[in-house]
């Protein structure tokens, strides 16, 4: 008889590895400078942290999105941890604007208030270490 086990196994949803109940997803953009503490300060109070290096659309300039898998009950907990450790910071930005003859050339800088931090919080509807 052939062999179903690949197939035939439970459901996804009465799968036993399925960590998946009441979990949230926050993917918080913080500043390079931010993301060392904030991490530190996360894992210190026992919660599960990713960085990735990414770079801001606007200013072109690298920034870490922090991933955290975090149960409900402790999600206010974690947004806490994350606000503590990000600042407020003021950078410049220079637009530039078609030059005659090929080359941008620089406008008067524009001033924007950057962080401290982004963050969207996703239901999770599943999650496994498998
Ligand atoms: P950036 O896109 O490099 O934006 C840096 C800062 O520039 C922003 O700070 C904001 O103050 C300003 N800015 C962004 N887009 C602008 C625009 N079209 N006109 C004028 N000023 C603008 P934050 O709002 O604190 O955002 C920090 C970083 O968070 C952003 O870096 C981006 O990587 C991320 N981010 C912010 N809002 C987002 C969104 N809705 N979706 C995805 N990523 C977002």
């Amino acid at each position: 008889m052939a062999d179903t086990s690949d197939v035939a196994g439970p459901a996804p949803y009465d799968n036993p590895n399925d960590e998946s109940t009441e979990m949230q997803l926050v993917l918080a953009i913080v500043q390079d400078e931010d993301a060392g503490p904030v991490i530190e300060a996360l894992t210190s109070a026992g919660f599960r942290a990713t960085r990735i290096n990414t770079v801001g659309g606007f200013l072109r300039k690298g920034n870490a999105t922090v991933v955290v898998g975090v149960e409900k009950a402790r999600l206010h907990r974690a947004l806490l941890i994350i606000r503590d450790n990000c600042e407020t910071r003021t950078e410049f930005f220079v637009p530039t604007a078609p030059g005659e003859v090929g080359e941008p050339y620089p406008l008067d800088p524009i001033q924007v208030q950057v962080g401290g931090a982004t963050v969207f919080v996703l239901d999770v509807e599943r999650f496994e270490r498998l």
